[in-house]
């Protein structure tokens, strides 16, 4: 899972990005256009995988790895040209996106518009993702032109349906609104699969406010104002958290109640993301290894298996599953045997959040 952060320049991306992932990237009043994307790995902190851990003393732990991207900033007014081209390909493969929007007063960090507003921003950057969305459609469209003057009859008959279709996508993007997947049928989802398009994408807010106004309910403010924006939006106090993140944990607990914040941002952000991305977790547990797998809800045993290996998934023959819940009342697995509650489950079983699973199979 790739989670990419885009903003106007100098929003707080990095700030906000070595918040996220602990990384100490210098971070400056000079926003540099040219800089290389910012990447790193996030473990997904679990505590029933840890609880797990301390029971099977495995050889190894493993949690569920976030990779998180922190690109360089868009410029307002350009669509893609915006944005610096050798990013554009990475930026389209992400599966969700964070805009990070500037709340923070400061003199001596310009604003590319000089005053500070974040519900405007965060308009703008909606603006500039459909934007560059739309030169995607239109060159389509174009080629879409190109091809079917070679095209045969039957051929044509299925260019024409795609180019009406990406006529009307066009006219919803242009209109600065945002093309509702649940209303694509399979047909409309497949034709626009490969495009990467940015506003179908899961998008989240981060509004990056000064530490004084932690309490005013920033992200409250912003969603007042932009009523039609269909993302969530959380605020964070970006220098501050950034700090947060470089401490140990016992630190980390003392400046956050000294601050008055319930729970670091990287906590929030990464909950957030994961509700965005519509995922859950399972774990395997044993002697060898400890580990959290994401999937996505509704996934059923048979794509959980081969997450774990492709073979699990061919030779599938039943899961063995607990729910963590019952293993944490009892503290062991044999009480959750005991109490029947550790289940055999076929190829369709859904796969729910917290299911720690054995997979049978056979190759
Ligand atoms: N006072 C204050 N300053 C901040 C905050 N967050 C970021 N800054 C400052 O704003 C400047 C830009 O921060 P960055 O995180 O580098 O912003 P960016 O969006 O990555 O900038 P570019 O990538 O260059 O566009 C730096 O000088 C930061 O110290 C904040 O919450 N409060
Ligand atoms: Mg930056």
């Amino acid at each position: 899972m790739l989670l990419g952060i885009v903003g106007l320049p100098n929003s707080g991306k990095t700030t906000v990005f070595n918040a996220l992932t602990g990384a100490q990237i210098e971070t400056t009043a000079f926003s540099g256009a040219a800089a290389e994307a910012n990447v790193a790995m996030v473990k997904i902190p679990d505590p029933r995988l840890d609880r797990l851990t301390e029971h099977y003393n495995p050889k190894k732990k493993t949690h569920v790895e976030l990779k998180v991207m922190d690109f360089a900033p868009f410029q307002k007014g350009q669509g893609e040209k915006g944005f610096p081209a050798k990013h554009i390909g990475d930026l389209r493969t992400c599966d969700a996106l964070l805009l990070a929007v500037r709340a923070f007063e400061d003199e001596s960090v310009p604003h590319p518009e000089d005053t500070v507003d974040a519900a405007r921003d965060l308009e703008t950057l909606l603006l500039e993702l459909a934007m560059a969305d739309l030169e995607v459609i239109e060159r389509r469209i174009e080629r879409i032109g190109d091809s079917w003057k070679r095209a045969s009859k039957e051929e044509r008959v299925k260019l024409d349906r795609e180019k009406e279709f990406l006529e009307e996508i066009a006219k919803v993007l242009e209109a600065g609104e945002v093309i509702d997947s649940s209303k694509l049928d399979d047909d409309q989802k497949t034709m626009i699969r490969n495009f990467g398009l940015l506003t179908l994408k899961p998008l989240m807010a981060a509004i990056n406010i000064h530490e004084d106004d932690l309490g005013a309910d920033a992200a409250g403010k912003v969603r007042a104002a932009l009523p039609g924006a269909d993302l969530p939006i959380l605020d964070l106090a970006g220098k501050i958290e950034m700090e947060i993140a470089g401490l140990d944990a016992e630190e980390r607990a003392e400046f956050l109640s000294d601050l008055g914040i319930a729970e670091p941002a990287r906590d929030r952000i990464l909950r957030m993301a994961w509700e965005r991305l519509g995922l859950i977790v399972f774990l395997t547990a044993g002697e060898d290894e400890c580990r959290a797998w994401a999937i996505k809800k509704g996934d059923n045993a048979v794509t959980a298996a081969g997450k774990i290996h492709s073979d699990l998934a061919r030779g599938f023959i039943r899961a063995e599953v607990a729910a963590y819940a019952d293993f944490e009342r009892h503290g062991n697995m044999q009480g959750v045997k005991d109490e029947g509650r550790y289940r055999l489950e076929g190829k369709d079983y859904i796969v729910q959040d917290g299911d720690i699973i054995q997979i049978r199979f056979n190759v």
